[in-house]
């Protein structure tokens, strides 16, 4: 791969690799923990997007997170669940994209974040960009490379 075609590489746009809203578990502010829980184990996913009424990003919520703050002292207290809301223990700390920004961006931030949240310029939620996604341009650039 001569500089130019990693340059290229670098400076696609992700459009294309975004997995869309439609079909991205995700759960709102004001549900309960409960609720939280149930997505999480039925998604099978670690981590999911919290939305607003308007759909815009608030952060994610994950297992752990949930599991934390319900830990007692001696045990965990699942009677607890329904009683707290996912704003109250979400990480609202994360990393957000729009469309429009670089491959070299959300390759970046794949280094710390399993998926990234894409916004539109209204800061609506349009979907998630995941490692997995990112890691596989890279193979399939690299392969085809091989190839050549
Ligand atoms: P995790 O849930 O920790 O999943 C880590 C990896 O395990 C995923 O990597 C995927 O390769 C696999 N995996 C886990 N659960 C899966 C399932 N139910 N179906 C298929 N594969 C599964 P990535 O695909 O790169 O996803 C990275 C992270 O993005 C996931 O971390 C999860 O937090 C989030 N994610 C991915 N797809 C999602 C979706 N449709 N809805 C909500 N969150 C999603």
């Amino acid at each position: 791969m001569n500089d130019q075609q990693i340059r290229q590489l670098l400076q696609n746009e992700i459009k294309d690799l975004i997995i869309p809203a439609s079909q991205v578990a995700h759960v709102q502010l004001n549900h309960s923990l409960e609720h939280a829980l149930l997505v999480l184990i039925k998604s099978g996913y670690s981590a999911i997007p919290v939305l607003d009424s308007e759909y815009k990003i608030c952060g994610q919520i994950s297992l752990t997170l949930i599991l934390e703050s319900i830990l007692g002292i001696e045990r965990i207290e699942y009677e607890n669940l329904h009683e707290h809301q996912v704003a109250e223990v979400m990480n609202s700390k994360i990393p957000r994209m729009k469309e429009s920004e670089t491959f070299l961006r959300a390759l970046e931030l794949s280094i710390n974040h399993p998926f990234v949240c894409m916004e539109d310029d209204a800061g609506r939620f349009v979907g998630i960009l995941t490692r997995k996604s990112i890691l596989a341009l890279v193979y399939r650039y690299f392969r085809n490379k091989k190839t050549t």
